[in-house]
């Protein structure tokens, strides 16, 4: 069974934003024009393996380790039970990134995946990352999922998930 859908979604960030969100880093004269192609790891970097459609962040440290986070979704994801359950990955930030980080790969150190388990349930229709629901001091994460069934055929929900510094399983 394959599981989600192989493109390639480019992605510039300059690394100095991520590892000083909230003061962002000016970084100097950028040409008229600026090829995706050309991003190469130095620049910002690629990331590819889910037909992600929804993204959020920088804008929170969700596993408090001094970087910003991003989320990203493909709320077409499948998974062994179910079509179209829907995923949404979340990277985390670091001082520097290779050129291309490949979602389905993230793992303890680079960042984790939060998966639907309904039929079409298609989690990640929407995603945020930041802001400290319960003052723990961890950024949380809000993943959509408009189609589950929670209390009535596709009533929907949204799961708020508290970030932490211990490890999230993939
Ligand atoms: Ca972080
Ligand atoms: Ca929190």
């Amino acid at each position: 069974m394959k599981f989600g859908r192989p493109i390639c979604l480019f992605l510039m960030i300059a690394v100095a934003d991520l590892a000083f969100a909230g003061s962002p880093v000016l970084a100097g004269d950028f040409p008229a024009v600026i090829k995706l192609k050309d991003i190469d790891g130095t620049n910002g970097f690629r990331l590819s393996g889910a037909r992600t459609t929804h993204l959020s962040g920088p804008g929170g440290d969700v596993n408090h380790d001094g970087f910003d986070d991003i989320i990203l979704s493909e709320p077409g994801w499948n998974t062994r039970c179910c079509e179209g359950a829907g995923a949404a990955f979340v990277v985390y930030g670091r001082a520097s990134f290779p050129s291309l980080v490949k979602l389905e790969r993230l793992d303890r150190g680079s960042g984790f995946r939060l998966v639907g388990s309904s039929p079409e349930g298609r989690a990640g229709e929407s995603v945020a990352v930041g802001g400290d629901l319960n003052g723990d001091g961890f950024a949380d994460m809000l993943v959509g999922s408009p189609h589950v069934a929670t209390i009535g055929r596709e009533s929907g929900a949204a799961y708020l998930v508290f970030g932490k510094s211990s490890p999230f399983r993939k």
